[in-house]
Protein backbone atom coordinates (compact mmCIF):
# COMPACT_ATOMS: atom_id res chain seq x y z
CA UNK A 1 0.00 0.00 0.00
CA UNK A 2 1.33 3.51 -1.05
CA UNK A 3 1.78 6.12 1.89
CA UNK A 4 0.69 9.71 2.06
CA UNK A 5 3.38 12.12 3.56
CA UNK A 6 1.70 13.37 5.75
CA UNK A 7 1.09 9.68 7.34
CA UNK A 8 0.61 10.35 11.61
CA UNK A 9 3.06 8.35 13.55
CA UNK A 10 1.36 5.82 15.52
CA UNK A 11 2.43 3.79 18.99
CA UNK A 12 1.83 0.36 18.57
CA UNK A 13 2.56 -2.19 21.61
CA UNK A 14 2.63 -6.16 21.17
CA UNK A 15 1.57 -7.45 24.65
CA UNK A 16 0.95 -11.88 25.68
CA UNK A 17 2.74 -14.30 27.13
CA UNK A 18 5.63 -16.10 26.63
CA UNK A 19 6.36 -17.72 23.71
CA UNK A 20 3.61 -16.05 22.29
CA UNK A 21 5.49 -14.76 19.37
CA UNK A 22 5.21 -10.71 19.91
CA UNK A 23 9.21 -10.52 19.29
CA UNK A 24 9.25 -12.71 15.59
CA UNK A 25 6.43 -10.97 14.17
CA UNK A 26 7.67 -7.31 15.22
CA UNK A 27 10.29 -7.58 14.00
CA UNK A 28 8.40 -8.72 10.17
CA UNK A 29 6.09 -5.98 10.89
CA UNK A 30 8.73 -3.20 10.83
CA UNK A 31 10.50 -4.73 7.69
CA UNK A 32 7.15 -4.69 6.50
CA UNK A 33 6.38 -0.78 7.06
CA UNK A 34 10.16 0.31 6.29
CA UNK A 35 9.22 -1.67 2.47
CA UNK A 36 6.35 0.54 2.59
CA UNK A 37 8.53 4.20 3.61
CA UNK A 38 7.27 4.19 6.80
CA UNK A 39 10.02 5.27 9.16
CA UNK A 40 9.50 2.10 12.63
CA UNK A 41 11.29 2.30 15.59
CA UNK A 42 10.87 -1.09 17.47
CA UNK A 43 11.51 -1.35 21.07
CA UNK A 44 10.98 -3.85 23.98
CA UNK A 45 10.45 -3.43 27.90
CA UNK A 46 12.17 -4.05 29.70
CA UNK A 47 14.57 -2.32 27.91
CA UNK A 48 14.86 0.12 24.76
CA UNK A 49 17.79 2.41 26.50
CA UNK A 50 20.95 1.69 28.53
CA UNK A 51 18.60 2.40 32.10
CA UNK A 52 16.51 -0.08 30.68
CA UNK A 53 19.12 -2.33 29.72
CA UNK A 54 20.74 -2.64 33.25
CA UNK A 55 17.40 -3.10 34.64
CA UNK A 56 16.53 -5.89 32.42
CA UNK A 57 19.12 -7.72 33.56
CA UNK A 58 18.71 -7.30 37.14
CA UNK A 59 15.02 -8.38 36.63
CA UNK A 60 15.20 -11.66 34.50
CA UNK A 61 18.59 -13.44 35.16
CA UNK A 62 17.76 -16.06 37.38
CA UNK A 63 18.41 -17.32 40.93
CA UNK A 64 21.76 -14.47 41.25
CA UNK A 65 19.41 -12.69 43.77
CA UNK A 66 15.57 -12.02 45.26
CA UNK A 67 13.20 -9.83 43.81
CA UNK A 68 9.76 -9.01 45.84
CA UNK A 69 6.79 -8.15 43.77
CA UNK A 70 6.57 -4.71 44.87
CA UNK A 71 10.65 -4.27 44.13
CA UNK A 72 9.57 -6.09 40.50
CA UNK A 73 6.74 -3.47 39.86
CA UNK A 74 9.11 -0.86 40.90
CA UNK A 75 11.92 -1.58 38.17
CA UNK A 76 9.20 -2.66 35.33
CA UNK A 77 8.04 1.34 36.05
CA UNK A 78 11.24 3.01 35.92
CA UNK A 79 12.52 0.99 33.14
CA UNK A 80 9.00 1.94 31.18
CA UNK A 81 9.52 6.03 32.53
CA UNK A 82 13.08 6.11 31.04
CA UNK A 83 12.02 4.48 28.02
CA UNK A 84 9.10 6.60 27.57
CA UNK A 85 11.13 9.97 27.94
CA UNK A 86 14.07 9.29 26.16
CA UNK A 87 13.32 6.49 23.04
CA UNK A 88 9.31 6.82 22.75
CA UNK A 89 8.11 10.32 22.54
CA UNK A 90 11.41 11.61 20.86
CA UNK A 91 10.60 8.60 17.83
CA UNK A 92 6.69 9.85 17.75
CA UNK A 93 7.74 13.44 17.77
CA UNK A 94 9.96 12.79 14.42
CA UNK A 95 6.95 10.61 13.40
CA UNK A 96 8.19 6.94 13.61
CA UNK A 97 6.04 4.33 14.23
CA UNK A 98 6.89 3.10 17.50
CA UNK A 99 6.49 -0.78 17.72
CA UNK A 100 7.30 -1.86 21.38
CA UNK A 101 7.44 -5.37 22.69
CA UNK A 102 5.34 -5.22 25.71
CA UNK A 103 4.22 -1.73 27.17
CA UNK A 104 2.05 -0.80 30.68
CA UNK A 105 -0.52 -3.44 30.22
CA UNK A 106 2.38 -6.38 30.89
CA UNK A 107 2.39 -4.70 34.40
CA UNK A 108 -1.52 -4.89 34.80
CA UNK A 109 -1.22 -8.55 33.50
CA UNK A 110 1.87 -9.81 35.05
CA UNK A 111 2.34 -7.75 38.53
CA UNK A 112 -1.23 -6.98 38.63
CA UNK A 113 -3.05 -10.39 37.67
CA UNK A 114 0.15 -12.34 38.00
CA UNK A 115 1.39 -11.14 40.91
CA UNK A 116 -1.84 -10.41 43.05
CA UNK A 117 -0.34 -6.44 43.92
CA UNK A 118 -3.55 -3.81 43.98
CA UNK A 119 -5.11 -3.42 41.05
CA UNK A 120 -6.05 0.79 41.51
CA UNK A 121 -2.34 1.37 42.71
CA UNK A 122 -0.97 -0.53 39.43
CA UNK A 123 -3.29 1.63 37.57
CA UNK A 124 -1.93 4.65 38.64
CA UNK A 125 1.77 3.72 38.75
CA UNK A 126 1.49 2.84 34.92
CA UNK A 127 -0.52 6.23 33.75
CA UNK A 128 2.75 8.04 36.47
CA UNK A 129 5.76 5.61 34.52
CA UNK A 130 4.34 5.80 31.03
CA UNK A 131 3.97 9.88 31.76
CA UNK A 132 0.03 9.56 30.28
CA UNK A 133 1.31 7.77 26.92
CA UNK A 134 -1.77 5.18 25.49
CA UNK A 135 -1.11 3.23 22.81
CA UNK A 136 -2.91 4.26 19.57
CA UNK A 137 -3.47 0.16 19.07
CA UNK A 138 -2.63 -3.09 21.08
CA UNK A 139 -2.15 -6.19 19.31
CA UNK A 140 -2.98 -8.73 21.82
CA UNK A 141 -1.17 -12.48 20.79
CA UNK A 142 -3.50 -14.39 22.81
CA UNK A 143 -2.24 -18.21 23.27
CA UNK A 144 -2.66 -21.25 25.65
CA UNK A 145 0.42 -21.09 28.32
CA UNK A 146 1.26 -24.70 27.52
CA UNK A 147 2.09 -23.73 23.82
CA UNK A 148 4.10 -20.63 24.57
CA UNK A 149 6.03 -22.07 27.26
CA UNK A 150 7.22 -25.05 25.15
CA UNK A 151 7.86 -22.30 22.32
CA UNK A 152 9.73 -20.17 24.92
CA UNK A 153 11.69 -23.04 26.22
CA UNK A 154 13.44 -23.44 22.72
CA UNK A 155 14.31 -20.19 21.82
CA UNK A 156 17.06 -18.70 22.76
CA UNK A 157 17.19 -15.75 25.03
CA UNK A 158 20.69 -13.70 24.42
CA UNK A 159 21.44 -13.83 28.54
CA UNK A 160 23.72 -16.16 29.82
CA UNK A 161 22.97 -19.37 29.50
CA UNK A 162 22.24 -20.21 32.95
CA UNK A 163 19.85 -17.79 32.92
CA UNK A 164 18.05 -19.84 30.03
CA UNK A 165 15.17 -20.40 31.29
CA UNK A 166 14.27 -16.79 32.85
CA UNK A 167 12.03 -15.69 36.43
CA UNK A 168 9.00 -15.65 34.85
CA UNK A 169 9.31 -18.65 32.67
CA UNK A 170 9.95 -20.98 36.24
CA UNK A 171 6.22 -19.81 37.45
CA UNK A 172 3.48 -22.24 37.90
CA UNK A 173 1.58 -22.94 35.30
CA UNK A 174 -1.39 -21.31 37.82
CA UNK A 175 0.78 -17.80 37.35
CA UNK A 176 0.62 -18.23 33.44
CA UNK A 177 -3.06 -18.68 33.03
CA UNK A 178 -3.49 -15.86 35.48
CA UNK A 179 -1.54 -13.39 33.13
CA UNK A 180 -3.78 -14.83 29.90
CA UNK A 181 -6.76 -14.10 31.83
CA UNK A 182 -5.66 -11.01 33.02
CA UNK A 183 -4.18 -9.76 29.18
CA UNK A 184 -8.47 -10.94 27.98
CA UNK A 185 -10.16 -9.05 30.56
CA UNK A 186 -8.03 -5.61 29.82
CA UNK A 187 -8.70 -6.16 26.13
CA UNK A 188 -12.34 -7.17 27.08
CA UNK A 189 -12.11 -3.44 29.19
CA UNK A 190 -11.06 -1.48 25.89
CA UNK A 191 -12.13 -2.88 22.65
CA UNK A 192 -11.26 0.23 21.12
CA UNK A 193 -7.53 -0.21 21.61
CA UNK A 194 -7.21 -4.08 21.92
CA UNK A 195 -7.46 -6.34 19.20
CA UNK A 196 -6.56 -9.99 19.27
CA UNK A 197 -4.46 -12.33 17.11
CA UNK A 198 -4.78 -15.74 17.84
CA UNK A 199 -1.13 -16.77 18.01
CA UNK A 200 -1.30 -20.48 18.18
CA UNK A 201 -1.43 -19.77 13.68
CA UNK A 202 1.49 -20.66 11.98
CA UNK A 203 3.88 -17.96 11.04
CA UNK A 204 2.90 -16.97 7.77
CA UNK A 205 -0.90 -16.78 9.43
CA UNK A 206 0.11 -14.34 12.40
CA UNK A 207 1.53 -12.41 9.99
CA UNK A 208 -1.15 -11.76 8.02
CA UNK A 209 -3.01 -11.09 10.82
CA UNK A 210 -0.78 -8.33 12.36
CA UNK A 211 -0.57 -6.62 8.53
CA UNK A 212 -4.10 -6.22 8.27
CA UNK A 213 -4.51 -5.23 12.11
CA UNK A 214 -1.36 -2.17 10.82
CA UNK A 215 -3.25 -1.59 7.78
CA UNK A 216 -6.09 -0.68 9.50
CA UNK A 217 -3.83 2.36 10.68
CA UNK A 218 -3.01 3.73 7.62
N1 LIG B 1 7.26 -8.23 32.34
C1 LIG B 1 6.56 -7.95 33.49
O1 LIG B 1 6.41 -8.84 34.36
N2 LIG B 1 6.05 -6.71 33.67
C2 LIG B 1 6.23 -5.71 32.78
O2 LIG B 1 5.76 -4.59 33.00
C3 LIG B 1 6.97 -6.01 31.58
C4 LIG B 1 7.47 -7.27 31.40
C5 LIG B 1 7.19 -4.93 30.56
C6 LIG B 1 10.19 -10.02 29.60
O3 LIG B 1 10.85 -11.09 29.07
C7 LIG B 1 9.49 -10.52 30.85
O4 LIG B 1 9.16 -9.43 31.67
C8 LIG B 1 8.19 -11.19 30.48
C9 LIG B 1 7.11 -10.40 31.18
C10 LIG B 1 7.84 -9.57 32.16
N3 LIG B 1 8.11 -12.49 31.00
N4 LIG B 1 8.76 -13.41 30.55
N5 LIG B 1 9.43 -14.27 30.17
P1 LIG B 1 11.34 -11.21 27.59
O5 LIG B 1 11.27 -9.88 26.94
O6 LIG B 1 12.63 -11.93 27.57
O7 LIG B 1 10.33 -12.22 27.02
P2 LIG B 1 8.85 -12.12 26.51
O8 LIG B 1 8.42 -10.72 26.31
O9 LIG B 1 7.99 -12.98 27.37
O10 LIG B 1 8.92 -12.73 25.11
P3 LIG B 1 9.33 -14.19 24.71
O11 LIG B 1 9.23 -15.21 25.75
O12 LIG B 1 10.67 -14.02 24.09
O13 LIG B 1 8.25 -14.55 23.69
P4 LIG B 1 7.69 -13.78 22.41
O14 LIG B 1 8.49 -12.57 22.11
O15 LIG B 1 6.26 -13.59 22.59
O16 LIG B 1 7.91 -14.87 21.29
P5 LIG B 1 9.08 -15.04 20.19
O17 LIG B 1 10.42 -14.83 20.85
O18 LIG B 1 8.76 -14.28 18.99
O19 LIG B 1 8.86 -16.57 19.86
C11 LIG B 1 9.19 -17.57 20.78
C12 LIG B 1 9.61 -18.83 19.98
O20 LIG B 1 8.49 -19.31 19.24
C13 LIG B 1 10.73 -18.57 18.95
O21 LIG B 1 11.54 -19.70 18.89
C14 LIG B 1 9.97 -18.38 17.65
O22 LIG B 1 10.72 -18.75 16.53
C15 LIG B 1 8.79 -19.31 17.85
N6 LIG B 1 7.58 -18.83 17.17
C16 LIG B 1 7.17 -17.55 16.99
N7 LIG B 1 6.00 -17.51 16.33
C17 LIG B 1 5.65 -18.80 16.10
C18 LIG B 1 4.52 -19.41 15.46
N8 LIG B 1 3.52 -18.68 14.93
N9 LIG B 1 4.48 -20.75 15.42
C19 LIG B 1 5.47 -21.50 15.95
N10 LIG B 1 6.57 -20.99 16.56
C20 LIG B 1 6.65 -19.65 16.64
Amino acid sequence: MAMKGDQVAKFVTFEGGEGSGKTTQIRLAAEWLRERGIPVLATAEPGGTPLGQKIREILLNRGAWTIGAEAELLLFAAARAQHVRETILPALAANQWVLCDRFADATFAYQGFGRGLDAKFVKSLNAFSSLSLVPDRTLLFDLSPEIGLARAKRRVTGLRPEAAEDRFEQEERAFHERIRKGYLTLAAAEPDRFRIIAAAGDLDTVRGEVRDQLECLF
